[in-house]
């Protein structure tokens, strides 16, 4: 399950900007599209709600086989049987994350400076969602990572990358090249009118 993650396109999901009429909905579409791993971030839900929600979103992931990732939650990702679980610097400790899930979750971790970056792979991560690469309405609380930095980390890590923070049709092609292993994205899917015909675009402009 853990080895041979296609991580090219990273959806994370968001009710405040999904065009949408629900997160299994805008899951779904993205999936259509191609998106090739979800990760279910919800910031404002009851435990039991997101516990709820994420059992309804693993049934269509697993039909598209492809991971589900919950955001912050340990105890969700395990109840639900998720693919893996995804931490920042202000959640639990990665170390704690693994000893808790085990060897064969899947566990990501945010990481903003070379020094996280590398304390992670140590420490057990699978992979790393390295950002914010450019200015982002959907976060506030973002640091901002140079292209410069992302390459240091690149150079410094073999696990695999994702970059994220405002990466979009625009933005994605300054990746090309740089070794980073897929983009991670919220409102340039799930806020779209059609978040799988813009999903499908992003993963073709990637890929070309
Ligand atoms: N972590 C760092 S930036 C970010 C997260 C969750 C938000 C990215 O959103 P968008 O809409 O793809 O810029
Ligand atoms: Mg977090």
């Amino acid at each position: 399950m853990k080895h041979g993650i296609d991580y090219s396109l990273y959806l994370c999901t968001d009710r405040r900007l999904m065009t949408s009429p629900t997160i299994e909905a805008s899951a779904e579409s993205a999936l259509r599209g191609g998106t090739t791993v979800i990760q279910l971030r919800e910031k404002d839900c009851s435990s039991r709600e997101f516990y709820e929600l994420g059992l309804r979103v693993k049934k269509i992931t697993d039909a598209y086989h492809a991971p589900l990732i919950i955001n912050d939650r340990v105890d969700i990702a395990l109840a639900v049987g998720a693919a893996g679980v995804h931490v920042g610097q202000g959640d639990l400790p990665c170390k704690v994350v693994r000893e808790i899930v085990g060897p064969d979750m899947i566990v990501g971790v945010s990481a903003a400076t070379l020094e996280e970056a590398v304390r992670a792979e140590q420490d057990g991560a699978d992979y790393l969602g390295v950002g914010a690469m450019y200015a982002t309405a959907t976060k506030t609380d973002t640091r901002p990572v140079s292209m410069e930095e992302l390459l240091k980390i690149r150079a410094a890590v073999k696990i695999p990358i994702v970059v994220i923070g405002g990466i979009n049709k625009q933005t994605l092609g300054n990746f090309k090249g740089t070794g980073v292993n897929g983009l991670a994205v919220v409102s340039a899917i799930v806020a779209q009118p059609d978040p799988e015909a813009a999903a499908r675009e992003l993963l073709r402009m990637w890929k070309e």
